[in-house]
């Protein structure tokens, strides 16, 4: 059933056909050799993330958006395919019930292995309000959305599963939250990926 966690932030479990599991998977092979090979970035003060990314669009690279991957091999990122776009539409409509323009420029794909995390944080790079989309497929994970104060409780667990959607907007755009764990082995390799789990991130940057 469809759950809305806090105003905003909307759950669809097993949204993603199979057939765009598979797609999405297919997609995201490709993405993550050319032009801009998915890599572990690395932070300003000179941590590493145990997640793997690979951009559309926009290339994030903290703390910044850039049209070129300055900081891997320094090509213009893939273009967003208007077919990943509208996949980004359907989900805020199925999420709030109405179709409201949705126009995203930008998706971050990450890939996660068995021990791969990401600490709580906020998404505040981007200069827009619109709602973030993210798309689950592989193994599950426990996913943690915190409150827009702090990075500690309250907050609420959830697992995420292969072919979840969930989409932030409103209230809950720059809210704290991130991935303590994943389950390895819960995936369905029927989707093409062996092992691990893989996230798109759909998103407004606001830049031009
Ligand atoms: C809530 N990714 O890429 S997706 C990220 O599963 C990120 O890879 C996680 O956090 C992942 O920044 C979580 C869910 C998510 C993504 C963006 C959000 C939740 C969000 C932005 C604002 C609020
Ligand atoms: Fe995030």
């Amino acid at each position: 059933p469809i759950r809305e966690i806090a105003p905003g932030a909307v759950h669809l479990p097993g949204w993603l056909t199979f057939d765009e599991r598979r797609r999405l998977v297919e997609a995201c092979r490709a993405w993550a050799k050319e032009p801009v090979p998915m890599r572990h970035t690395v932070l300003p003060r000179g941590g590493v993330m145990s997640v793997q990314t690979v951009c559309l669009g926009w290339h994030w690279q903290p703390y910044r958006y850039t049209r070129t991957a300055d900081d891997v091999n320094g090509r213009p990122v893939a273009p967003l395919p208007e077919w990943l776009a509208d996949l980004g539409r359907r989900a805020v409509t199925d999420a709030y019930g109405e179709a409201g323009a949705y126009d995203p420029d930008t998706a971050l794909i990450n890939f996660y292995d068995g021990q791969a995390k990401m600490g709580m944080h906020q998404d505040k790079d981007e200069k827009s309000d619109a709602p973030v989309v993210s798309l689950s497929i592989g193994d599950a994970c426990l996913f943690r959305f915190g409150n827009t104060e702090t990075r500690g409780r309250p907050y609420t667990d959830v697992r995420l599963d292969s072919g979840d959607a969930f989409v932030f907007g409103g209230p809950s755009r720059f809210a704290y939250h991130g991935v303590p764990k994943v389950y390895a082995g819960t995936g369905d390799p029927a989707t093409g990926l062996s092992s691990g789990r893989l996230n798109l991130t759909l998103r407004v940057t606001g830049l031009r």
